[in-house]
């Protein structure tokens, strides 16, 4: 982002996407850790947030569908990401920063399908444990945040995937899945059959997590038109990040995790963010939110010295 460029938060308390409840909580805990009041001391401009909140569900038009198998709670989950795309494409037009807290990672399906027509390459990189690259046909649990990044690459129901119309809303060479240590089947078929980069755990520690950002902003750089980093914090190892709902061991450690939006900052190429899975529910004295908050403000330029 530009130092001149305002940021438009979007908060989103929704849960129904992933296997257990929560992250709902998150925007909640985030913003009593201090994220606001972090973000003022970098003298950067909040021009508003949002509150993107559940409506009445009236799943009729999804009821009298054919083929809902394994996708839980779909109703909600289109119901929220078309409310939190309008937002988020809204923000984009006024050249605003959309920063988005969640909630659960399926949210990633409402600001990308906000992001894409704003942008003829738009990138992403997914700091995430999982690759949520799954489909009904391919998901072990139906929890349609393991399947966020198929839908925005236009895999999946066609009631995901055709939100706001055009679509894909990514192409999969403008992808960088980083951190990455649980993966599906179906999802290394299609991370391979794609050839999407992807730097997992091994790479991280083969190479190093400088070297790794390093590949990973220099692909994107030339190639894309704009960059959002959906950052999940269960790509963080469960000791610095209990309160996430699918803790994995073997995550990035607290300075890994720092270093990497430091460079994505330092590179001057993030164009939106979002910050997922925090679930206080789960927590150890709000360590969680706490990270959440180091790493949006680092994100958003806050330097050591
Ligand atoms: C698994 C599934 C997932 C996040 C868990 C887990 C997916 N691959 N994603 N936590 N953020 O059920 O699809
Ligand atoms: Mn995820
Ligand atoms: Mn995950
Ligand atoms: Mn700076």
């Amino acid at each position: 982002m530009s130092i001149q460029q305002k940021i438009a938060a979007i908060t989103v308390p929704f849960d129904l996407g992933a296997g257990r409840r929560g992250a709902s909580q998150g925007p909640k805990s985030i913003m009593q850790a201090g994220l606001i009041r972090s973000i003022q001391q970098m003298d950067l401009t909040i021009d508003s947030i949002t509150d993107i909140s559940l409506g009445e569900v009236t799943a009729t038009a999804i009821d009298a569908e054919q083929d809902i198998t394994n996708l839980n709670y779909l109703a909600e989950v289109i119901e929220i990401n078309t409310r939190l795309s309008e937002q988020v494409s809204q923000a984009a037009q006024r050249g605003d920063f959309p920063l988005i807290i969640g909630g659960d990672h399926s949210i990633a399906i409402g600001t990308l399908a906000g992001l894409s027509s704003h942008y003829t390459n738009l990138g992403v990189i997914w700091i995430d444990a999982h690759s949520d690259l799954n489909t009904a046909d391919t998901s072990p649990s139906g929890n349609i945040h393991g399947m966020s990044l198929a839908v925005s690459l236009g895999i999946g129901h066609p009631l995901l995937t055709n939100m706001k119309g055009l679509q894909p809303k990514l192409k999969p060479e403008n992808i960088v899945l980083i951190g990455c240590r649980s993966l599906d089947e179906g999802e290394k078929k299609l991370i391979r059959s794609l050839g999407i980069k992807c730097f997992t755990m091994y790479d991280i520690d083969r190479k190093g997590m400088a070297h790794v950002m390093q590949e990973a902003i220099d692909y994107l750089k030339d190639r894309t038109d704009g960059l959002h980093v959906s950052y999940d914090v269960d790509s963080l190892d469960p000791n610095e990040a209990p309160g996430t709902g699918t803790a994995v061991n073997g995550g990035l450690h607290f300075r890994e995790a720092h270093l990497a939006v430091e460079m994505l900052h330092e590179a001057g190429i993030v164009t939106s963010a979002e910050f997922v899975e925090v679930n206080p529910l789960l927590d150890v004295n709000n360590k969680t939110s706490q990270l959440a908050v180091g790493l949006i403000s680092s994100l958003l330029g806050k330097q050591i010295l």
